[in-house]
């Protein structure tokens, strides 16, 4: 008897079991506000369970889906740490094994015209198919969720997974009074599995500038029989972060012409087209930032 009590000591610990479908951690509502700034130290000194470059996992059981977090990015820190604040503590209570990466589009700096600081014209959805991509190279990612850096769920059942058919998860946004503005819109946060992903050939390279590219990736999961989606609209409710436009974001006059065109144009331009330069690779505490240049129009 004694050997085989020794013998149970030894025994190595016990398998880790699936997590739940729903995490019992979740609390529902929230409170989001953005009076009171929010530094990044306080954000790691309460979140010390993070690994190097914004990554997780849940302890003491076995996460449902790994997932890439992809945000397109660029000048934006005052918001990216409110992102961080509230968004780490949800993805935690939400048990989803993640990580979380910042694309940073490259701005390069003009010796002949410093004031404009060399910048090229923002390319949302091109950031977005460069996330999907270096994710994916260090670590096998099942589930992508795209967010927009100032949008943030007030409910945290609003689970950032995958599901059985694309997901749009920011479908009550205070900006546009807690409704979607059409039946169609598919912008701000958004997930899908990496075969809905493939499937559609990723997203758009060459929509420059601001607006359109949302609705062209609507066409395209429309286009391949897929239907989007949603929690409801009491769950999905969400903030935005009060801005004016960027700088070299002005709204893209060739949006309309393009969205009609989706059919025959997402086969040559997508993920299978997708080329653009890593510039820089930070793995910092609260995320991994990635730095690139995606070329100009
Ligand atoms: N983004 C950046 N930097 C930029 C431009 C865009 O990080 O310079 C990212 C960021 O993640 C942002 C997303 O791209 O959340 C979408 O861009 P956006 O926030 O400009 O788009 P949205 O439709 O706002 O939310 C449009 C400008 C509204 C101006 C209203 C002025 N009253």
């Amino acid at each position: 008897l004694k050997q085989q009590e020794e013998e149970k000591v030894e025994v190595p610990t016990k398998k880790l079991e699936k997590c739940p479908e729903t995490s019992p951690l979740l609390v529902g509502p929230l409170r989001v506000e953005f009076n009171t700034p929010v530094s990044l130290d306080k954000v790691q000194v309460e979140n010390p369970d993070l690994e190097p470059g914004g990554r997780f996992k849940p302890e003491d059981c076995v996460a449902l889906q790994k997932v890439a977090i992809i945000i397109p990015f660029r000048k934006r820190d005052e918001h990216l740490k409110f992102w961080l604040y509230y968004l780490h503590p949800i993805l935690k209570r939400q048990q989803l094994d993640y990580g979380v990466y910042v694309i940073n589009q490259d701005s390069v700096p003009d010796e002949v015209h410093p004031s404009q600081d060399g910048e090229e014209v923002f390319n949302r959805a091109k950031l977005l198919n460069i996330g999907y991509t270096e994710a994916l190279k260090e670590y096998d990612y099942e589930c992508f969720v795209f967010s927009d850096v100032d949008l943030i769920p007030m409910d945290d059942r609003n689970t950032y997974k995958c599901f059985s058919q694309p997901r749009h998860l920011s479908v009550s946004m205070d900006k546009f009074g807690f409704r979607l503005p059409y039946n169609q819109y598919f912008g701000g946060v958004s997930s899908m599995s990496k075969d809905q992903f493939l499937k559609i050939n990723g997203f758009p390279n060459n929509y420059w500038g601001w607006g359109g590219e949302d609705d062209d990736i609507y066409n395209r999961l429309s286009s391949k029989g897929m239907t989007i989606s949603r929690p409801s609209g009491e769950t999905g409710k969400c903030r935005m972060i009060r801005h004016e436009r960027d700088k070299k974001n002005e709204p893209n006059p060739q949006r309309f012409n393009r969205i009609k065109h989706t059919k025959e144009t997402m086969w040559k331009d997508g993920i299978n087209s997708l080329s653009y330069r890593v510039v820089k690779i930070e793995k910092l505490e609260l995320f991994t930032k990635i730095t690139v240049d995606v070329g100009k129009p």
